[in-house]
């Protein structure tokens, strides 16, 4: 598909100067400045800001899911929250007029950027053939439109409902009780390119597929590694942690083939005086640059060299933990053992010294703290690699204790929230039997379909009607031509959103759009203001309030709409669909009867802090068959590329959200006016003649053989290690196959990607 690479026309030289000031600090300040100034947001956008992310009241920030700032009124804002803030409320709008003067085909050839700069989305849309335009269509007109065709469905496995992690708790948990009393488990979600092998590793190693730490724990412990986090742009909060970390000597470990901007220094956000007098913090006390998907042999050897201090040191290990609380731990020692330093140093990319100071580091820090993101997930073994970090985390009893523990870092804001309340395509029993038993609905029991099979589904003619709750799925996805013509090959697709974007261009037979509210604003139903729930990155679950008026007064609140098409779906429903949607206090009742550890959800969710999620492991209970700690034994994957090709991981520049692109400027990578690159080692480069802005064709190999490139693309040398290379998603997912997915967690392969560079032709 030619369209969702149209570029941004930018007429500026693309420029590449390394970055050496710390991390949030002025450079911040004045990037949100002009954001705000051309989203038209000046008055209204620092107002908001102020309501964000504070306890009796405001919003919860859309932005990532680090977890707020828990010591009272304080203001823990950052950068890219306020640009993400502004985005939804900016004072631009597409509204039936702007539809009427451009026909899809036209807007195919639009940027994604020029797209979502149209502004919000104001009455639902209905897809004209004739005219090739979508043109206003009621609300009830539109709910019977999805409700009737589901109903003509000869199966409810031929629809879709794929969420975006934006979606608050009542909303998701109205949204899977509709599929599931209409007659599918069909629920993918963003999840499933995201932290998917996270929580399948947590489930099977610890009982629970969650973290155990919360922000306290991050403020106690002694070491932290953060494998895998481009922290100063996709949870500049984090910054906070790790600069007050450094201040009061704990140990800051990075594990990332780049050196990124979070791991140097920073100016904490939101300490004035601090930015006032350009004072910076360090960030990081030691930065290890495995090679792409070195990450599990990095912590084999973590778990070696320990191992063998061990032999010596009484304490290297915390044995009375193991015995009583770990079962595996033998034949995890005999692994370790067995596995030689030259593999080890050949499959992480890094020298034994370095290996093992990470291994000292860990050895003399009382409390450890592992966290990640995707740099650790989107790999073929990125169920084995986060197995890897809780055996390594079992070693020394660092779980269900102060300061200590895994702390994955989540995507979107209410990514967990999400599969807390239903979204799951592999619901477990006892979900459904409660869900069975307070709703009175018969919940299907065969698993359903997750993100990648949807699409596959599609293709085969399977999957006919798809449901987009949030999100940009025909570029969040990979294989863009191939998913598009998936979506394409439709009988209808509806997609609820505030902005337009690619994924409402390639659409169904029919088509819809439908407009909602943003998390920024006011939310009146029958019963008054309304507020959601969303749960953090750390399971806390708090309350978000909108403040500012709708950008159009005929947006509905998600639950609304949902609730809208679950009704024109299920007209003998007795499920009190109307009722939820009027008073979200109802919707919280049923949670609280069908979820566990949402007890008296409408009270403790009043909490100022709001409350914690219960979780087992936490307290050292471990919900799996052996009522252990698991260890696992997975054997040390080959990730060294062949001779002539390069390990591709595709990532986010600072300047975008997922498949939202601000700008084309990469502040802390040194990159201005350009997303068409790929960053390569620069012995990578002289091995095929390249200098720096050289054009290039990519080539990635799927594991079926087949072949897709991006032409003309910019060779940048940067200090990343030999083998390895960069650039930017949504573009990249051109180069990722349907078929190349984690065979551990179904996740597609998004950071490795292995590609074939030569000069353009
Ligand atoms: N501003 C902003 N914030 C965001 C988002 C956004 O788009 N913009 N997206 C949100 C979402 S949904 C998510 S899931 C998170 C994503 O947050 P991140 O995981 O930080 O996202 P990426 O940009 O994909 O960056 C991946 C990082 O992993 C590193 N990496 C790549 N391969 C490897 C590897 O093999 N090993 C190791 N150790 N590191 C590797 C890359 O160099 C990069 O630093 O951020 C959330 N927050
Ligand atoms: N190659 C590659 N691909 C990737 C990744 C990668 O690292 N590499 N990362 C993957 C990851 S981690 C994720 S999470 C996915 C992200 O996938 P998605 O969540 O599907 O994508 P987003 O870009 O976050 O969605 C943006 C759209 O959401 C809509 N939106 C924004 N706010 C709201 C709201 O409040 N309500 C509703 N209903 N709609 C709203 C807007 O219309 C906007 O255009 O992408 C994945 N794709
Ligand atoms: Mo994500």
């Amino acid at each position: 598909m030619r369209s969702c690479l149209n570029r941004h026309v930018d007429e500026r030289e693309p420029e590449f100067k390394p970055y050496h000031h710390p991390a949030a600090g002025w450079g911040a300040a004045k990037s949100v400045t002009k954001f705000l100034i051309r989203e038209r947001e000046l008055v209204d956008g620092p107002r908001a800001i102020l309501k964000m992310n504070h306890e009796n009241g405001g919003f919860d920030c859309p932005g990532c899911a680090w977890p707020d700032d828990t010591k009272g009124l304080h203001l823990d804002i950052c950068e890219n929250g306020i640009k993400h803030v502004t985005w939804e409320m900016t004072g631009k709008r597409v509204g039936p007029e702007f539809f009427a003067a451009h026909p899809v085909s036209e807007l195919r050839k639009w940027s994604d950027t020029d797209l979502e700069a149209q502004g919000r989305l104001t009455e639902p849309m209905r897809y004209d053939a004739e005219t090739d335009r979508y043109v206003p269509i009621s609300w009830p007109a539109a709910f019977e439109l999805v409700g009737r065709t589901l109903r003509d469905l000869d199966s409810p496995d031929r629809a879709a409902f794929y969420t975006s992690g934006r979606l608050g708790n009542e909303a998701t948990f109205l949204y899977q009780l509709w599929a599931r009393e209409y007659g599918t488990n069909n629920l993918p979600d963003c999840s499933n390119m995201c932290h998917e092998a996270s929580g399948r590793a947590l489930q099977w190693a610890i009982g629970t597929g969650k973290g155990t730490v919360d922000i306290h724990d991050w403020e106690e412990a002694d070491a932290l590694f953060i494998l895998g986090v481009n922290a100063a742009s996709n949870a500049p909060r984090m910054l906070t942690a790790l600069a007050e970390a450094y201040r009061r000597g704990a140990q800051v470990v990075h594990v990332n083939p780049l050196v990124e901007a979070g791991a140097t220094r920073t100016i904490i956000p939101h300490d004035f005086a601090r930015m006032a007098t350009f004072r910076a913090t360090p960030t990081s006390t030691l930065d290890l640059q495995p090679r792409i998907g070195g990450d599990l042999a990095l912590l084999r050897g973590m778990a070696k060299a320990l191992l063998e201090m061990a032999e010596t040191d009484p304490d290297a290990l915390d044995t009375e933990f193991l015995e009583a609380h770990t079962a595996g731990f033998e034949e995890y020692r005999v692994l370790c053992g067995e596995t030689k330093w030259d593999e080890l140093e050949r499959q992480s990319g890094l020298p034994e010294s370095r290996i093992r100071a990470a291994a000292e580091v860990y050895r003399a820090a009382e409390r450890s703290i592992i966290s990640w993101c995707l740099g650790v997930t989107q790999h073929e073994h990125g169920v084995d690699t986060v197995r890897e970090i809780v055996n390594l985390l079992l070693l020394r009893g660092n779980i269900g204790r102060p300061g200590a523990g895994p702390s994955p870092v989540r995507g979107h804001s209410n990514v967990q929230g999400n599969r807390t309340c239903g979204i799951d395509h592999r619901p477990a029993a006892k979900f459904l039997d409660k869900l069975a038993d307070v709703c009175g609905i018969t919940p299907p029991r065969h698993h359903g379909l997750d993100t990648v099979n949807t699409i596959e589904a599609m293709h085969r003619g399977e999957v006919t009607v798809f449901v987009g709750m949030g999100g940009n799925f025909v570029l969040a996805a990979p294989d863009t031509p191939y998913t598009a013509a998936g979506l394409r090959g439709c009988e209808l697709t509806v997609q609820v959103s505030t902005k337009l974007n690619r994924s409402h261009l390639e659409h169904g037979e029919q088509a819809l759009i439908l407009p909602c509210l943003g998390r920024t604003e006011k939310d009146f139903q029958a019963a008054g203001l309304q507020a959601t729930s969303v749960e953090d990155a750390m399971s806390m679950v708090h309350l978000s309030v909108g403040m500012k008026r709708p950008a159009s007064p005929h947006l509905l609140s998600e639950p609304a709409i949902i609730a809208g098409m679950a009704r024109a779906t299920l007209p003998e429903s007795a499920t009190p669909w109307e009722d939820y949607t009027g008073d979200y206090d109802r919707i919280r009742d049923t949670m609280a009867q069908v979820l566990d550890g949402f007890e008296d959800f409408n009270e403790r969710v009043r909490e100022p802090l709001g409350f914690r999620i219960h979780q087992p492991a936490r307290e050292r209970v471990f919900l799996t068959p052996s009522g252990r700690a698991e260890f696992s034994t997975a054997p040390l994957p080959d990730v060294v590329p062949a001779e002539g090709t390069l390990a591709l991981g595709t990532m986010r520049s600072h300047d975008q959200w997922n498949t939202t692109i601000y700008s084309d400027d990469d502040r802390y990578r040194g990159i201005k006016n350009l997303r068409t690159l790929i960053f390569m080692n620069p012995g990578d480069m002289r091995e095929r003649g390249l200098a720096e802005f050289d054009e290039v064709d990519i080539t990635s190999t799927a594991k079926d053989g087949t072949t897709r490139s991006l032409r003309r693309y910019r060779a940048v040398p940067y200090d990343i290690p030999p083998g390895c290379a960069a650039g930017y998603m949504p573009e990249m997912n051109v180069l990722c196959a349907i078929g190349d997915y984690s065979t551990q967690s179904d996740q597609p392969l998004m950071k490795h990607l292995k590609v074939t560079v030569e000069r353009a032709g």
